[in-house]
């Protein structure tokens, strides 16, 4: 199965590539981002600050995917992805979410990766129902897939409630 749920902390995971659920300047935060920069060190934020802005301050847009090497991290490489806010769901949210699991299995898949493992992305700070963000979370996960085949996932939850949330979405009664 190329989709598994597990419960722990994302800076620990030896992997090919950790998803960061960032902020569009990517020059760190709080939540996993925080602990992402904490664990990888200041080289990261240095590489953070070379990535090129669209637009003044912004390194990532919503919904797209940035990669960087993983720096004091056992994995080799972080794929930073900016999430929605969440707004109550009309305003663009499941695209957007799909998007950021989407575009960061294509940029692992054009590094050459074989195993990423992402936090719930959108489910912390950002507010995002984690029920929802879940079942939007899968459906794009398994579409990309279908298309990535050498690819494997980890969804890499904090607690065991997220992770509860997560297999009943992944497996409904
Ligand atoms: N390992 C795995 N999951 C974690 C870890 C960890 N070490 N730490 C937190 N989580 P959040 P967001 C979980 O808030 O909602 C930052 O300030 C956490 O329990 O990190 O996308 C950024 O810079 C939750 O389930 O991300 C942005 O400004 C999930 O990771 C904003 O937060 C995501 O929570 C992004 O907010």
């Amino acid at each position: 199965m190329p989709i598994e749920i597990i419960t722990a902390d994302i800076t620990r995971l030896d992997v090919d590539a950790v998803v960061n659920a960032a902020n569009p300047t990517l020059l760190g935060g709080g939540g996993v981002d925080g602990a992402i920069h904490r664990a990888a060190g200041l080289a990261l934020l240095e590489a953070c600050r070379q990535l090129p802005e669209s637009s003044p301050g912004i390194r990532c847009p919503v919904g797209e995917a940035r990669i960087t090497g993983g720096f004091a991290l056992p994995a080799r490489y972080i794929i930073h992805t900016v999430g929605p806010v969440w707004h109550g769901g009309d305003r663009g949210e499941p695209a957007l979410l799909a998007s950021c699991y989407r575009q960061s299995l294509q940029l692992a898949a054009m590094h050459g990766l074989r195993s990423v493992a992402f936090p719930a992305i959108s489910c912390g700070i950002y507010g995002y129902p984690p029920e929802r963000a879940a079942a939007v979370a899968l459906a794009a996960l398994r579409e990309t897939l279908l298309e990535h085949v050498d690819l494997q996932v980890q969804l890499c939850c904090f607690d065991m409630r997220m992770a509860a949330i997560w297999r009943q979405a992944f497996n409904p009664a």
